[in-house]
């Protein structure tokens, strides 16, 4: 089964004017699209391995022949990584978006950082500093939550660790409307945030 593009969970325009809708169109409709194109590709004469979801096979890097390793590992990434971010967004003032965080994920925070905006601080200046392309994660591991980034389209699926949420600091995220302000991105990425949806992510991850 080939992987397919699902459509946004909202309107192109619905994070503005923190995300603007010509990178919304630019980034879900090409970008996501070329790691499916590319992914469905490398995968074209391994149908076990495509019949896997996409977090399944990146969670095994080890499963996949090296021939095509890095092709899935960049590409397969590209789609997990992205099926993650367009969820763990929502409409800029919808309830629930954005604002401080509610339930089990507000009290790890405050917890394993002390506070909301000691969290956001720590979160931002970790990913500002992402050398290149990449992304910014929170995990949890140990029993307490974690900041790390990646570098490419790296998942922390593929070092065991499940992402609860995950900001793409790749130039194509953000360039039009920030150009090469990568720590106004990160502030005002914030303001989009679905904390419903990563509190699920939350619990899925403490599973
Ligand atoms: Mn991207």
């Amino acid at each position: 089964m080939a992987y397919e593009l699902a459509a946004l969970p909202y309107d192109y325009n619905a994070l503005e004017p923190f995300i603007d809708t010509e990178t919304m169109h630019l980034h879900h409709d090409k970008h996501h699209q070329a790691y499916i194109n590319n992914v469905n590709a490398a995968l074209a004469n391994h149908p076990a391995l495509a019949a896997k979801s996409v977090d399944d096979l990146i969670s095994d890097l080890n499963a996949i022949p090296e021939d095509i390793r890095g092709v899935v590992r960049n590409n397969g990434g590209g789609h997990s990584n992205h099926t993650m971010f367009w969820n763990i967004m929502g409409p800029a003032n919808a309830p629930g978006i954005g604002g401080h965080p509610a339930g089990d994920i507000a009290k790890q925070i405050s917890a394993d950082f002390g506070d909301f905006d000691a969290f956001k601080k720590a979160f931002n200046e970790a990913t500002a500093k992402q050398f290149g392309s990449g992304w910014g994660w929170l995990v949890f591991t140990a029993g307490k939550l974690k900041i790390i980034t990646t570098a490419n389209q790296d998942s922390p699926l593929s070092q065991g660790l499940y992402p609860i949420l995950g900001n793409d600091v790749w130039e194509h995220a953000y360039y039009l409307k920030y150009q090469n302000r990568r720590p106004d991105y990160l502030a005002a990425w914030w303001n989009v945030v679905n904390w419903a949806e990563v509190n699920k992510r939350f619990a899925k991850a403490k599973s």
